[in-house]
């Protein structure tokens, strides 16, 4: 099978990845327009998909698979679950180096990541992106960090200059806020009212450092010394985020004025691989609040096969793509 992702004009090789081996069989990327249509279980079923696939990247560079480096987003899944299906194709998004499961619930591309990963035939930037500089569509990660916000200003500006009510969001962490470049472009995006929104995933650390060692005052006071709207969201219960945060978002479309949400999380797994200094207990007790052991609206059973479908499905998916040839650079046509 062939997909082409027109816009890029790239052909991806495809036939690895099948979603009906998974049960509901409605596994689904999220787009504007069908969040009437999402159940508990859809977002759960995306959510486990994500912490299955990156927990498979993990064993697969321990194998000495992956080329490069990889950051999971365990633990943050649930993050890019609740805000994607509030987006429309015509927005854009500027991931960051924790991307994989911004792009698994915007594309639901397990196999063009998977393969980009690994640098194998169907990856989605050809091989040469890699974990964290993808580009597809309207979509793009980097893994310099506060190298998006800037860009994304600029976008928003395109938005805005083309009076189309669509807005470019971007993700960063809560250590990014030490670079300077996030505060020249929040300064202009409020002179210039863009549709910039800044969704800050606040995990509490960047790499090995705690936030209370590298930040002063707060994310709240830096949007307001902006004039900036801000938002935060504390807990990790999908519909209520999504009722939070549609209003603000539309506010942006309609308003053209920047916003920033911070998003409280926890990362369960080491900064990229192996790099945790954290303690023991700190990880158990963020383990016990973890959104996989408080899900409501679905039985046990439900969740255990969810579960193993997932499992299964992505064992597959290994297996073929490890199958695969290198890929190599055809340029851009
Ligand atoms: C400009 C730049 N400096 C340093 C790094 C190395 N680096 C990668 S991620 C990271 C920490 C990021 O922390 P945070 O913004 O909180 O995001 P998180 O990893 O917690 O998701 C650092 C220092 C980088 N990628 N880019
Ligand atoms: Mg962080």
């Amino acid at each position: 099978m062939s997909i082409t992702n027109t816009d890029q004009s790239t052909d991806l090789t495809r036939g690895c990845w099948d979603p009906c081996l998974i049960s509901g069989c409605n596994l689904r990327a999220f787009d504007a327009g069908f969040l009437g249509d999402l159940s508990p279980e859809d977002d759960f079923r995306l959510m486990v998909f994500i912490r299955r696939f990156e927990e498979a990247l993990l064993r697969l560079f321990q194998e000495g698979h992956v080329n490069g480096t990889t950051h999971t987003c365990i633990g943050q899944e649930y993050v890019p679950v609740s805000l994607m299906p509030l987006l429309q194709t015509g927005d854009f998004i500027f991931s960051n180096h924790r991307g994989h499961g911004h792009y698994l619930a915007r594309f639901l591309d397990p196999e063009g990541l998977m393969c980009e990963i690994l640098g194998r035939e169907g990856a989605v930037c050809q091989g040469v992106g890699g974990s964290q500089h993808i580009r597809r569509d309207r979509y793009f990660s980097t893994g310099v960090q506060g190298e998006s916000v800037p860009v994304a200003v600029g976008a928003a500006l395109g938005l805005k200059r083309s009076g189309a009510k669509h807005i470019a969001l971007t993700f960063i962490g809560d250590g990014t806020w030490g670079e300077g470049s996030v505060y020249e472009a929040l300064n202009m995006a409020s002179l210039w009212s863009v549709p910039l929104v800044i969704v800050c995933e606040n995990n509490g650390i960047a790499q090995t450092t705690p936030i209370n060692v590298n930040m002063a005052g707060s994310i709240a006071s830096r949007a307001a010394a902006f004039d900036v709207t801000f938002v935060r969201v504390e807990h990790q219960r999908i519909t209520e985020i999504r009722s939070q945060l549609s209003e603000a978002l539309e506010g942006v479309r309609q308003t053209g004025r920047p916003l920033v949400i911070e998003m409280m999380t926890q990362r369960l797994a080491s900064h990229s691989k192996g790099d945790d200094t954290r303690d023991e207990s700190e990880i158990i007790r963020m383990k016990s609040r973890d959104w996989f052991e408080q899900i409501d609206g679905i039985t046990m059973e439900r969740r255990a096969k969810i579960d193993h479908d997932v499992l299964h499905a992505i064992d597959s998916l290994v297996e073929c793509v490890l199958a695969r040839e290198a890929s190599s650079w055809k340029g851009r046509s």
